[in-house]
């Protein structure tokens, strides 16, 4: 047992009354202040639905010169859906002014909870709709359910000027949830904004299928010889957090909850010598991308952007005490918007737990002895889920100035339903496949995950350079012993299109961040490195519509001078975009990147051929990349002098 901590008691204040630092979450009384600003400069209409209030990112530099206790501007960003017409307000906080408020023609709002579900009535009163379920045996409308989702691409010509939805429908009868339940063949394109489905797609007739999907209800079983196991902190954990600020080991980081990107961490310092020194001036997620591989009617739509496109509703779910984080970890509550512009509290938004990964942070056997030092971490954990997926996200910190940042993929794959009971026998299976059986009639159709990662590294200040050691084959013409070694080859990007890089074994590099002014007693830069972990790039076509939308995943990594402008890798408003927005359309400018405040742009994704053991509910699968300095202590390793036992305290 651990004991709870007064931190758990307290809570974290992310939803005060007022802000301490320019950085923190909007709070409860500044989500009022943009909604009663607007009422009263008469933007709200009886129909305006509110799609999101975010917090506007400061200046950076006046962020950068904040000293405690000076006051500091708010400001939040706002978009508006009025019928099909987006709007765009920018709301100064403290003036209780609007800075801003325009119509973005053309562009789509992301979609809300009630265009998501709230078209389930209309589409059930068609009577095309009606006639297609009746032809499938289907007249009792009660279980049957239909939502939309929205279209990351433009494909269709309804999309450039309506609010179009692609419409589907599940029969929900005997089971708690629709996944697995899809009524396949029949698709709705549906405009959102009107209500009206605008045309009935109905290609093929295949039963629903009925294997259990009820994970919910599955019987715990122990497995035998199975004995208790306990953690225990009993003095508390080691972490503080002190006006909004988290210091551990020496680390010290600052965390806010956004409703678009989740946790975005800020102000990431490590303190060398009594000394805070800046690694990043934030990171987070920035993006995801989700496309489906299968031609047919209802599949060939499915392109998920899946933070810019569903944030309305907030990007993360609830976790839950003793399944994601230890029961006394410390938890960050959030606030998103309702449609109707008020604030929505949202409790477990983020946790921060110490753990012990049992491991050494270094160690050696010399003359029959063990030598070395236990390691600890430092964990902040959240929890996306996007219609049937969830990821878990992770920043672990390591004493050693290292963070891995991690995603776990589980949660419900999207599943087709077949005519064919199960695969055809192995010897005739020739052909290109869409996607395995993972039940009877059920088919997890082929799909990939792509998540962009914005890291605005600021090592040892703004300024930084990307550079990379290319390790290259050197021949030895005359060397009696060896005929080839290689060589690191440094070199500095000069422009962003020199930093789009791909992993590629036969050509490795390292990729590192790093400040020509600030040089060590070894006379190398300071600099902090991203390597890469297990990773995918698209295989889509460059020219394919949500290809261009989610260009960020052709390649692993992207650096980009900073622009406060640029936060999202697939752009601001994905629904309606053509692929100009967003870090392939960015870096086509080719600006220089040479000691000026740059951001890198690290994609995770991995290719996903599911298996039945994906079914009904997806085991947690880990992929993850690793942040580490590099030349950064140029006094040796950091960590020399950890305590022999882990249970010391610093
Ligand atoms: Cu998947």
């Amino acid at each position: 047992m651990r004991l709870l901590p007064l931190l758990l008691i307290i809570g974290v204040e992310v939803c005060a009354q007022s802000p301490t630092h320019p950085l923190d979450s909007l709070t409860k009384t500044e989500y009022w202040t943009v909604y009663d600003t607007l009422q009263q400069a008469s933007r709200i209409t009886p129909d305006t639905l509110f799609a999101s209030i975010l917090l506007h990112p400061p200046a950076k530099a006046s962020v950068l010169s904040y000293h405690s206790g000076q006051p500091f501007a708010r400001e939040a960003d706002v978009v508006l859906l009025r019928g099909e017409k987006t709007f765009a307000a920018r709301v100064d906080i403290a003036g209780k002014k609007v800075v801003s408020f325009e119509e973005l023609p053309g562009v789509q709002a992301p979609i809300l909870g009630s265009e998501l579900f709230g078209e389930d009535e209309a589409i059930k009163s068609d009577p095309r709709v009606v006639e297609a379920l009746k032809k499938r045996g289907i007249t009792d409308l009660g279980t049957i359910s239909c939502i939309v989702l929205p279209g990351a691409y433009q494909s269709i010509p309804e999309q450039a000027t309506q609010r179009m939805g692609f419409g589907s429908c599940a029969e929900r009868h005997g089971v708690y949830h629709s996944w697995g339940r899809t009524i396949e063949g029949l698709t709705l394109q549906v405009n959102m904004a009107t209500r009206k489905v605008l045309k009935v797609v109905d290609t093929e007739m295949v039963p629903v299928p009925t294997g259990n999907i009820d994970y919910e209800g599955i019987p715990e079983n122990p497995r035998p010889h199975t004995t208790p196991i306990s953690i225990s902190q009993p003095a508390g954990p080691s972490y503080k957090i002190e006006n909004g600020e988290i210091s551990w080991q020496n680390w010290l980081f600052r965390v806010r909850i956004d409703a678009r990107l989740g946790t975005i961490l800020n102000l990431v310092r490590f303190v060398d010598h009594g000394q805070p020194r800046s690694i990043l001036y934030e990171a987070s997620v920035s993006e995801l991308f989700v496309p489906y591989m299968d031609p047919s009617n209802g599949w060939n739509n499915r392109v998920f952007v899946d933070a810019g496109e569903f944030f309305a509703t907030g990007f993360l779910a609830p976790l839950r005490p003793g399944l994601d984080c230890p029961a006394d970890a410390t938890w960050f509550d959030g606030l998103t918007v309702n449609e109707n512009g008020s604030p929505k509290f949202n409790s477990n938004q983020a946790c921060l737990f110490e753990r012990d990964p049992e491991s050494a942070a270094w160690r050696h056997t010399e003359d029959g002895e063990t030598y070395g030092r236990p390691t600890r971490e430092l964990v902040l954990r959240s929890a996306a889920t996007i219609g049937n997926y969830d990821y878990i996200m992770d920043w672990r910190f390591d004493p050693v100035g290292g963070i891995e940042v991690a995603v776990g993929a589980t949660g419900v794959i999207e599943t087709k339903h077949m005519l064919a009971e199960k695969a055809p026998d192995h010897e005739d299976r020739g052909g290109p496949e869409y996607g395995q059986f993972v039940g009877p009639h059920t088919m997890g159709v082929n799909h990939d995950h792509f998540f962009s990662f914005r890291l605005d590294f600021d090592v040892d200040g703004p300024n930084n350079s990307f550079m990379t050691h290319r390790m290259v084959l050197q021949h030895l013409a005359n060397d009696p012993m060896r005929k080839s070694i290689w060589v690191a080859q440094p070199s500095v990007a000069a422009n962003e299109k020199d930093a789009i890089l791909d992993i590629q074994l036969d050509k490795p590099s390292m990729w590192m961040f790093m400040n020509p002014s600030v040089k060590g007693a070894l006379n190398y830069p300071s600099a902090y490195e991203v390597m890469p972990g297990a990773t995918a790039k698209s295989l889509l076509s460059p020219d394919d519509p949500p290809q261009k939308v989610g260009a960020f995943s052709e390649h692993q990594f992207w650096v980009t001078p900073y622009n406060e402008n640029e936060r999202y890798a697939a752009g601001t408003y994905p629904i309606s975009s053509k692929g100009t927005d967003g870090l392939g359309a960015w870096t086509q400018a080719n600006r220089p990147i040479v000691n000026t405040d740059i951001v890198g742009w690290y994609t995770l994704g991995f290719h996903h051929i599911t298996r039945a053991e994906d079914w009904p509910i997806m085991p947690t699968m880990w992929h993850s990349f690793y942040i580490r300095p590099v030349h950064f202590f140029q006094g040796g390793n950091p960590v020399l002098d950890l305590p022999k036992s882990l249970s010391a305290r610093p």
